[in-house]
């Protein structure tokens, strides 16, 4: 059985040249393309910069060798690769199943590429069967769970293994919404992002230049 996560993540590191400020993307697909990126620093010599996605990215990244800086650190980024939890023909996503969708969205907007790293299960027809992450400030979470409720958006409070309130990396709570399917990813977007409150929500939309997706055990790239 091929390892998805790893050809694509192998993949995306081939994408890398020399003088890079590169984004580091948070997730189990991102986690490969970090490890394949740190063998090329290592055996190539490769002068590269890593922006991390998360404290999670940022802890393995440093443990290969790869020097870091935040995003404020650096003029811009050349070249993110990161993970997605879904992604449509337009190359819209839903991200944020790793709780990094803020950061990773502040990076990626001020990438001059994006590419995201994906396995099979990860390529839809319409965005929504994953549940749209949405980072809140922790004050008046309560109320914003009842707005969620009210419009049917079936919301959950995404808690820790201990079953506590799941905190960001910016000490925010993430609430899910269950919608099933999105029709107007633009409108709810705008919606969303206008609500009091709330930080960032995880459609990602007109953000990924390419998607490196795995396919019949092959690396297949798909550009907008
Ligand atoms: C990250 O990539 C998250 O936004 C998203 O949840 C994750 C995808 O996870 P994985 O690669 O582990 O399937 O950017």
């Amino acid at each position: 059985m091929v390892n998805e996560k790893k050809m694509v993540g192998e993949r995306a590191a081939e994408f890398v040249s020399d003088g890079m400020v590169v984004g580091l993307g948070t997730g189990s697909t991102a986690y490969y393309f970090v490890m394949a990126l740190a063998k090329r620093i290592s055996e190539e010599g490769l002068k590269i910069s890593g922006v991390p996605t998360s404290l999670e990215t940022a802890r393995l990244a440093e443990k290969n060798g790869i020097k870091m800086y935040s995003v404020d650190e650096v003029d811009g980024v050349d070249l993110t690769i990161d993970g997605a939890d879904e992604f449509d023909p337009q190359l819209n996503g839903i991200k944020g199943g790793g709780g990094a969708l803020l950061i990773e969205k502040i990076i990626a907007s001020n990438s001059k590429e994006v590419i995201w790293i994906a396995d099979h299960s990860k390529e839809v027809s319409q965005l929504g069967s994953f549940p749209l992450p949405v980072e809140v400030i922790r004050e008046g979470s309560k109320h914003l769970l009842a707005y969620f409720t009210d419009k049917g958006y079936q919301p959950t409070l995404r808690v820790n293994d201990e079953g506590e309130p799941y905190l960001t990396d910016n000490e925010h709570y993430i609430i899910d919404l269950h919608l099933e399917g999105i029709t107007d990813a633009q409108a709810l977007s705008e919606e969303l992002i206008h609500l009091v409150g709330v930080v960032e929500h995880g459609l990602f939309l007109d953000i990924a230049d390419k998607v490196i997706l795995a396919k019949d055990g092959n690396c297949q790239i798909i550009e907008k």
